[in-house]
């Protein structure tokens, strides 16, 4: 333990009130220090004196660069690598003993390889650093459907976005000292060299190891690593969801709340969603949109046999560019102050500036620090994000904070499908919706590195989170279905429909309200539709479109359907089910050759 008597009032141990719950914790984080030797070992107790330290510590050594304080007081710019921009698919693993737990939907090394491969890396890797011991809590602290974790990183930037993104500190500590229980994350920055990066879980011994990056998703591990891989494994064995999906309340002008959770792909329009602001027309009769979550629900039965959801995190990684005061004023209101931007262009005074920002204003720098050149590149990454708190959202739902959750009334699936598929349609019951979020796919974005607007199956936008066999996720999807569930009702949309000439079909935004009128009129049994082989199409008096131009091409593609299209898509489909083998649930193949052999008829 001499790598760490540098500091000498013993801030290597987790102070409890009696000390024997955190045992397990003290004990960890003495074994993380022997490995990684860091200089200083700093317990984050989540204070606004220790968030003020660290932010001048940033700003010394260039990690950020202060914004225009008149404009945007108390925010900050952080410019990363330039080859550490997104999540990285191809270097995330799940280590589970069987490799079939695993399934094909995930890349796979044994344990005991992986944390020799680890290990190795994060061998004397804190050296000359500080190691921050970060305890979280993801969800409401007073909430049961709430799970601690605590993160090990060497990235003070790390420390600040996990401040916002998460309950952080001394009250999730405590949690963590009742209940004895967490999940064991650690991060190292390492050389940021992409060919020494790895992003590891452990699902069976609740842990993630993760070098070589302090990208979001790679290295603010309570967001896709807990609250996601982890959390489905946990989820599964203890009868509860953890999704890719965002959290809506829907205010009718009779004053009546209808919950939606929304899964679409990363960088699919889930915050936008989210922070829906409706048009004119529904906001003077009543209408409103109460934010409860933007990217990740957890949700499980009820005593009533409803689904009760809540956000497992407390802020927003929202994606920058596209981000206007006409597509979403919501978020745009939120980054006003207290924010940190990463990888976005600045103005000549400071402010930060993006692609699609339409302000008026211009771009001096760009994401990497030099003088704006469009020939060049863009002034924000195109996966440039903002860091924001989550009070900090005007819509933001008091139903949020709620311990008990919200109860759901529809689940929504989406992708980015520029042909075939209509703007919505609704399963027939909860097998047939199991089979809708199954059978997602949407085209790639830049949320992760690789090819972009490649279109991919993308399983309820799980694909890059799930971390256990698709098969074995869909078979516990279906075992909500039981005799006292009431369970909510399925759809699925798509705004990103494309006409001949290219562009979106749609004006999608606050006029997706549209679309959720209708689903919670079917919900309550109110709006009419037209049955097809894949779902219930809105009938086209049954969805409110006045105030909507929409050329005869657009309201043929957006609310009708192919069925020769249909049918070569489900021959895709049922390959795409087929490649889980025998461990794929017989309740939803059978799903899928009903719809198939209904499009043949
Ligand atoms: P992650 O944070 O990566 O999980 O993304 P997300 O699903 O929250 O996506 P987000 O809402 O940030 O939207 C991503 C991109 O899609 C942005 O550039 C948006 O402007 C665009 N977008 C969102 N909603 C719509 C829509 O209804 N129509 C169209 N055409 N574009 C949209
Ligand atoms: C996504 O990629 O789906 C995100 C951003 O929400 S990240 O936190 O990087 O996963
Ligand atoms: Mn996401």
């Amino acid at each position: 333990m001499n790598a760490i008597s540098k500091d000498v009032d013993r801030t290597d141990i987790a102070k409890g009130s009696d000390g024997s719950r955190l045992a397990k914790l003290n004990e960890w984080v003495a074994e993380v220090a022997a490995l990684t030797r860091p200089d200083r070992i700093q317990w984050c107790d989540g204070s606004d004196a220790e968030n003020d330290a660290l932010i001048a510590q940033m700003l010394d050594d260039g990690t950020l660069v202060k914004l225009n304080e008149q404009t945007h007081p108390n925010s900050y710019l952080h410019r990363s690598d330039p080859d550490d921009v997104a999540r990285v698919e191809h270097l995330t693993f799940v280590c589970t003993s069987d490799q079939d737990d695993a399934g094909p939907n995930n890349h796979w090394m044994a344990p005991t390889e992986a944390h020799a491969k680890m290990d190795a890396l994060f061998e004397g890797c804190m050296a000359g650093r500080t190691m921050y011991v970060i305890p979280y809590c993801m969800g409401p602290i007073d909430s049961p459907l709430s799970r601690c974790g605590v993160e090990i990183t060497d990235s003070p930037y790390v420390v600040a976005n996990m401040r916002i993104m998460t309950r952080m500190g001394a009250p999730a500590l405590a949690r963590i000292e009742k209940e004895g229980a967490f999940v064991k994350g650690l991060h190292s920055t390492g050389e940021l060299d992409p060919d020494r990066r790895f992003i590891m879980h452990f699902p069976e011994e609740l842990a993630i190891k993760s070098f070589g990056s302090g990208y979001g998703g790679n290295a603010l591990l309570g967001k896709k690593c807990h609250a996601l891989r982890i959390a489905s494994h946990q989820a599964r064995n203890e009868g509860w969801l953890a999704e890719h999906m965002l959290i809506l309340g829907i205010e009718n002008p009779q004053g009546e709340t209808h919950y939606i959770a929304a899964a679409f792909p990363s960088a699919c329009g889930k915050t936008n969603l989210a922070m829906l602001i409706p048009p004119e027309g529904y906001r003077s009769a009543g209408w409103k949109v109460w934010t409860v979550g933007d990217d990740i629900c957890w949700m499980r039965p009820g005593q009533d046999g409803r689904l009760y959801a809540i956000n497992p995190e407390a802020g927003f990684f929202g994606v920058a560019p596209g981000t206007s005061e006409k597509s979403n004023p919501n978020a745009l209101a939120c980054l006003q102050r207290d924010a940190i931007f990463t990888n976005v262009g600045v103005t000549a005074d400071n402010q930060p500036w993006w692609e699609g920002l339409d302000d008026g204003q211009q771009p001096a720098i760009d994401w990497r620090g030099e003088p704006y050149d469009p020939a060049k590149r863009p002034a924000a990454h195109p996966n440039s994000r903002f860091t924001v708190s989550a009070k900090a959202c005007p819509s933001y739902s008091p139903e949020a904070e709620n311990p008990a959750g919200v109860p759901i009334s529809a689940i929504v699936f989406g992708g980015r499908r520029a042909s075939l598929v209509p703007l919505v349609f609704e399963a027939r019951d909860w097998t047939h919706g199991v089979l809708v979020g199954a059978s997602m796919g949407s085209e790639t974005t830049a949320a992760a590195t690789g090819a972009v607007g490649v279109m991919r199956r993308d399983p309820m936008a799980m694909k890059p989170f799930c971390g256990y066999n698709f098969a074995d996720y869909f078979a516990h999807w279906l075992s909500f279905d039981t005799p006292g569930a009431k369970l909510p009702k399925i759809f699925h949309v798509n705004w990103f429909r494309k006409g001949d000439d290219g562009k979106f079909l749609w004006p999608g935004f606050g006029d997706n309200i549209r679309v959720l009128e209708w689903m919670i009129g079917r919900v309550k049994g109110t709006a009419p539709a037209v049955d097809t082989p894949i779902g219930a199409l809105p009938a086209i008096e049954g969805i409110n479109l006045d105030g909507v131009e929409l050329s005869s091409e657009a309201r043929e593609k957006l609310f009708g359907y192919d069925r020769g299209g249909w049918a070569s898509e489900f021959e895709a489909i049922s390959d795409y089910l087929g490649e889980y083998g025998p461990r794929m649930p017989q309740r939803l193949s059978e799903e899928a050759e009903r719809t198939a052999s209904a499009l043949q008829a």
